[in-house]
């Protein structure tokens, strides 16, 4: 049962602070290994680090974890539409990503901040899996405002493919270049990026600070996720972020799954993670 909201949410009036862009990993607020299943602690816990950090300018991005990715997956909604059996599954991954971002938007208005939900599969159109269109007005109406606007990964019309999975890091680059972010902040399930994938490697080490070259440098040396990610897991996610990082927007990749890194983080204090900027 939805629970009462403990206080109104206030909007805060704009103001000349630079905006960050938090994405909330799928991995870290659903429990990844059960449909449907999403992670209500710690959702209500990073409501309350983001709540307690008091930004004033922000845009959340959250992923699928096991709302999004099992359904895009079995109907393959990633390869088009080529049957229309696939058009029960676009509307099944679409309203599964409806469900999880309630969550996220509750705890966040549980807990005292302007939520606002946008479904990216309202305004924007790919082109070849790549945000083509992008109606941003409503967006930009609601940061003026003071408002919080809360995205995620969805299942989106596409112009060459008839439908495609948008994920929340394209997503994320694409909102911190249009709306001229200071920093990007990449809450996911492990503690930065890795030369090697440090869930099956143990000689995998952690990079704190990379530049933009040594990553492109390096990134054949990062293991795509074993796990069900149809948009390539770690990997899929730092392509995507390389145009906002060619922007000097920094890039922050920190463990949401542990406690206080994402108020630390959106504070700028010290935290264990991967720095990634541009030089
Ligand atoms: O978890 C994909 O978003 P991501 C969302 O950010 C869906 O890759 C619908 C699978």
């Amino acid at each position: 049962m939805q629970e009462e909201l403990r206080t109104e949410p206030k909007l805060k009036s704009k103001t000349e602070s630079q905006l960050t862009v938090l994405k909330l990993g799928g991995s870290v607020i659903t429990k990844k290994d059960e449909p449907m299943t999403p992670n209500l602690k710690v959702m209500q816990r990073l409501a309350k680090e983001i709540a307690d950090a008091s930004v004033e300018h922000m845009i959340i991005v959250h992923g699928g974890g096991s709302f999004g990715h099992p359904l895009a997956k079995q109907y393959k909604i990633k390869e088009g539409y080529k049957d229309p059996t696939q058009i029960e599954g676009f509307l099944k991954t679409h309203q599964a990503m409806l469900e999880l971002n309630k969550l996220v938007v509750d705890a966040l208005i549980r807990h005292n901040i302007p939520a606002f939900s946008i479904s990216p599969s309202s305004c924007v159109v790919t082109k070849g899996s790549r945000i083509q269109i992008f109606y941003d007005s409503t967006l930009t109406r609601l940061l003026n405002t003071g408002f919080v606007p809360v995205l995620f990964g969805d299942a989106v019309l596409d112009n060459n493919t008839g439908f495609n999975i948008l994920s929340g890091d394209q997503l994320i680059a694409t909102l911190a270049i249009r709306f001229k972010a200071d920093k990007i902040i990449l809450g996911v399930d492990v503690d930065g990026l890795y030369t090697a994938d440090p869930k099956t490697n143990a000689r995998a080490n952690l990079m704190p600070h990379i530049t933009l070259p040594n990553l492109k440098t390096l990134m054949h040396n990062i293991e795509e996720a074993k796990v069900t990610d149809v948009t390539g897991g770690m990997l899929g996610k730092i392509s995507e972020l390389i145009p906002a990082i060619n922007a000097d927007i920094k890039t922050f990749i920190v463990n949401a799954s542990k406690e206080a890194n994402v108020y630390k983080a959106l504070k700028g204090e010290k935290v264990a993670g991967t720095l990634i900027e541009k030089e």
